[in-house]
C-alpha cells in the first residue's frame, strides 16, 4: 500500500462535490468531439498514461540574483522534497517520478529509494552539478568544469558525473542529464574551439561510464551564468555533442534556454527527425531562463511543441521516447501549487494536440492552404479539454481540482509547523 499524505477521505469528499458537474461537462465535450470524429475515451486513455517528472529542486522556493524570499514549510532536505512530490502525484496522478540533483540531494541511495517507494514514486533522470562549488570541494568551477583549462578540474567534474551515475544506478534512474555553466564573460577570455574540444573529451569519459541501458542527456543554454559565450549554447552544438558521443547520447530541450523568438517547436521537429530528442525541461519564459510555470506565458507555443510530439507519436517515429521533466523556479507562489498546475498544463497541451485533425492538416499543407492549415491547429488549441484532464485525475484516484483540495487539506500550514525555515537550499538561483 502506498502512503498518501493528504487524507483520502478529504479528496473523496472534495471530488464528490464536483463529480456530477464534471460528468456533465465531459459528456458534453464527448458529444462535441464525436461530431468531429474524435472518440473522447481514446484521448482520455492517452492522457491517463502521460507522466512528467518533478524536479526535486522545484519544490523549494527559488530566488533571483537579488534575493530569495523563503516560503513557509519549505523542504529541509531531499526527504521532505520527496514528501512534497508525493502530494503533487497524489492529487494530479501525472507526476510519478522525481528528478534528483546531486549534490543537492545527496543521501544514502537505499534511503532515497525507500522514501520514494513509500509513495509509489520512482526516479527519472539524475542531474549532475558542476555549475556551482559544493561544500568542501577541492577545486573550483569558477572558470568552468568539463571544459576548464586545467585537466585536474575537468577530472573532478568527470568524477562527479560518474558518481551521479552510480547513485542513479542504485535508485533506479536510467539517464544522466548534464548541464554545464561553462563559458566566458569577455571576448578573448577562452578559445571557443579548444574549450569545446576539452568538453567533448571529458564527456567521452562520462559516456564510457554509462550503463548500456542508460541515456546521456545534454542540455543547451544560450547564456547565463556566462554572459558572452557559452560552451553548449544552442541545439546545433547540442546535436553535435550527441552525434560525437554515440547512440546513447541525446539532446535535452529546456524551453527557457533560447532567445525569446526562437522557433522551439521546429528545433523539436529537427531533433525528432534525426533521432536525437532525449527529453525536455518544461517551463515558460518571457525574456530568458525565467523558469516560469509551464504554459503561463505562451500556452500556444507549448501546444505547438506538443503538436510535434504527437505527430511523432502517432506516426510511430523511430526511437521516439522523450523524457518529460519540469524545470521551474517558484519565487512568488507555493511550489506545490505551481507544479501541480504545470503538470496539468502539459497534459492540456498534449490532449489539445491529440485533437488536431491530422488528415485535414496534411491536405491543407499539400494544397498550400496556409489559412486552413493554421485554423486546423487553432481549432484543436481552442477546444477546452479541461473535463478530460479532470476525468483522468478522477479515474486514477487524484483530485478533480488539485489546488482546491490541496488548500482545503492545509498541507502547507501543517508542514510549516514541522519544518523550521531554512536560509537556503539547492535550487535557489537557477
Ligand atoms: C540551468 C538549468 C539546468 C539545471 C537546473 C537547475 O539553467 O536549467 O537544468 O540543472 O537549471
Ligand atoms: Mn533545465
Ligand atoms: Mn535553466
Amino acid at each position: 500500500m502506498t502512503e498518501q499524505l493528504i487524507a483520502t477521505d478529504l479528496v473523496h469528499e472534495h471530488n464528490a462535490e464536483r463529480e456530477g458537474n464534471l460528468r456533465r461537462d465531459y459528456d458534453h465535450l464527448g458529444e462535441q468531439l464525436s461530431r468531429r470524429g474524435i472518440d473522447i475515451s481514446a484521448i482520455l486513455a492517452r492522457v491517463e498514461k502521460f507522466g512528467v517528472a518533478i524536479p526535486s529542486w522545484g519544490v523549494g522556493t527559488g530566488g533571483t540574483r537579488f534575493a530569495r524570499y523563503p516560503g513557509p514549510g519549505e523542504p529541509r532536505d531531499v526527504f521532505d522534497k520527496i514528501e512534497d512530490c508525493s502530494v503533487i502525484q497524489q492529487l494530479t496522478r501525472a507526476t510519478p517520478t522525481v528528478s534528483l540533483h546531486i549534490p543537492w540531494d545527496k543521501a544514502d541511495p537505499k534511503r532515497l529509494k525507500q522514501a520514494a517507494s513509500r509513495f509509489g514514486l520512482a526516479f527519472d533522470a539524475i542531474n549532475s552539478n558542476t555549475f556551482s562549488d559544493a561544500k568542501d570541494q577541492k577545486l573550483s568551477y569558477k572558470f568552468g568544469s568539463l571544459s576548464h583549462a586545467d585537466a585536474a578540474v575537468r577530472g573532478q567534474a568527470v568524477e562527479h558525473n560518474i558518481e551521479c551515475i552510480e547513485i542513479g544506478r542504485e535508485v533506479g534512474s536510467k539517464a544522466l542529464t548534464v548541464w554545464i555553466g561553462d563559458g566566458s564573460n569577455f571576448p578573448g577570455q577562452v578559445n571557443f574551439t579548444r574549450a569545446f574540444e576539452r568538453y567533448l573529451a571529458a564527456m567521452r569519459e562520462i559516456y564510457d561510464a554509462l550503463p548500456d541501458d542508460w541515456r546521456l542527456l545534454t542540455e543547451h543554454k544560450m547564456y547565463e551564468p556566462a554572459f558572452y559565450s557559452t560552451v553548449v549554447q544552442d541545439w546545433g552544438t547540442n546535436y553535435l555533442i550527441a552525434q560525437e558521443l554515440g547512440e546513447k547520447a541525446f539532446c535535452l530541450v529546456d524551453l527557457g534556454h533560447h532567445a525569446p523568438n526562437v522557433n522551439i517547436e521546429m528545433i523539436v521537429a529537427r531533433l525528432i527527425q534525426f533521432k536525437k530528442l532525449g527529453g525536455f525541461h518544461f517551463n515558460d519564459s518571457k525574456y530568458g531562463d525565467d523558469d516560469l510555470d509551464a504554459g503561463s506565458i505562451d500556452p500556444y507555443r507549448l501546444f505547438l511543441v506538443f503538436n510535434e510530439l504527437v505527430d511523432a507519436e502517432l506516426s510511430g517515429a523511430a526511437g521516439f521516447d522523450p523524457a518529460h521533466m519540469l524545470d521551474q523556479s517558484h519565487n512568488v507562489t507555493d511550489p506545490i501549487e505551481s507544479l501541480m498546475l504545470s503538470a496539468a498544463e502539459l497534459q492540456r497541451a498534449y490532449a489539445s494536440a491529440l485533437l488536431v485533425d491530422r488528415a485535414a492538416l496534411e491536405s491543407s499543407q499539400e494544397e498550400n492552404d496556409a489559412l486552413m492549415a493554421t485554423q486546423t491547429l487553432k481549432a484543436a488549441f481552442r477546444t477546452d479539454v479541461e473535463p478530460i484532464l479532470a476525468m483522468a485525475r478522477l479515474s486514477k484516484g487524484g483530485a478533480i481540482d488539485p489546488v482546491g483540495a490541496y488548500r482545503k487539506a492545509g498541507y502547507r500550514v501543517k508542514v510549516a509547523a514541522e519544518r523550521p525555515a531554512v536560509a537556503s537550499m539547492g535550487g535557489g538561483i537557477v
